[in-house]
């Protein structure tokens, strides 16, 4: 048996959702092999998550293959986050604070932009659905997020997206980037409410993230 990691094969089997076989190689490769975490992470699971999300985005693949390959992203994860937080080997992309706005209870979209933001390094907090400005901003202080992600579903939530807004602006919260998506959102919409950015797909958000993060840090 060789001892040199095979990524493609890893990125292959990813891609395909094979949830075990990624806990077997992820852990192989880390604990029996003793290649670096930074090295598995980043050529085993987020090269592979980067095709999953290329390929929604030209709609190769649909949602359930997405959920089902970034069902098997957190089985590597499992054995990879407690290392990293440990180790501090690598630095997360960004923290992002994730929800759906107040009185909208639609997460399936929301949660793949976590789990592909997760597939790209960022630490993701989840703060689910239903949640009003001063859930997001507490969670925001609470967990030093970087970047603040909205989702909502209906017409008559969206507009909450502005009052988020305006509340982290209040609470001396302005340079955080918020960011909105779901269907009914628009870039105008976007642009009208003050948001510093708008994706319509799940990997346009986590490019959208990766871009601010990088702004940010200039
Ligand atoms: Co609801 N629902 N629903 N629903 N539901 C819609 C959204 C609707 C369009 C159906 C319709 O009438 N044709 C309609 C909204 C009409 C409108 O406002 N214009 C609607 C309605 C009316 C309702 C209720 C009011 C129905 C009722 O009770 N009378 C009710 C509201 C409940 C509430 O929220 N308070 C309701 C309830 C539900 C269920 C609970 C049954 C269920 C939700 C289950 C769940 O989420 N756990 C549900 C579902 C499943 C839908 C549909 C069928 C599918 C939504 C979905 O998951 N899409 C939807 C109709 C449709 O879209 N065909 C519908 C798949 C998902 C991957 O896409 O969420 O768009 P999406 O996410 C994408 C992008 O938008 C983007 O990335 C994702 C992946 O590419 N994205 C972001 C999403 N969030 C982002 C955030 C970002 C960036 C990108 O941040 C930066």
């Amino acid at each position: 048996m060789s001892d040199r990691p095979d990524y493609a094969e890893m990125n292959q089997l990813l891609y395909t959702g094979k949830a075990k076989d990624i806990h077997t190689l992820t852990e192989r490769y880390i604990h029996e092999w003793k290649r670096p975490v930074k090295e598995v992470l980043e050529e085993g699971l987020i090269a592979g998550m980067a095709v999953v999300g290329e390929d929604f985005k030209n709609n190769i693949l649909y949602v359930p293959e997405v959920l089902i390959a970034a069902r098997a992203m957190k089985a590597g994860m499992k054995i990879i986050r407690p290392i990293l937080s440990e180790s501090g080997e690598v630095q997360p992309a960004g923290v992002l604070l994730m929800g759906t706005v107040k009185g909208d209870l639609h997460d399936i979209g929301k949660n793949l932009v976590c789990m592909m933001a997760e597939g790209a390094g960022f630490e993701v907090v989840d703060i689910g659905v239903d949640a009003n400005a001063e859930m997001f901003i507490e969670a925001v202080k609470e967990h030093q997020a970087t970047i603040l992600g909205m989702s909502a579903l209906l017409t008559t939530t969206m507009g909450y997206m502005a009052k988020v807004i305006e509340e982290m602006g209040a609470a001396g919260l302005g340079h955080i980037p918020c960011t909105v998506g779901g269907a009914p959102v628009t870039q105008m919409f976007a642009d009208e409410i003050g948001a510093d950015g708008y994706a319509d797909d799940a990997a346009s958000a986590v490019e959208l993230f990766l871009e601010l993060m990088k702004a940010t840090s200039a």
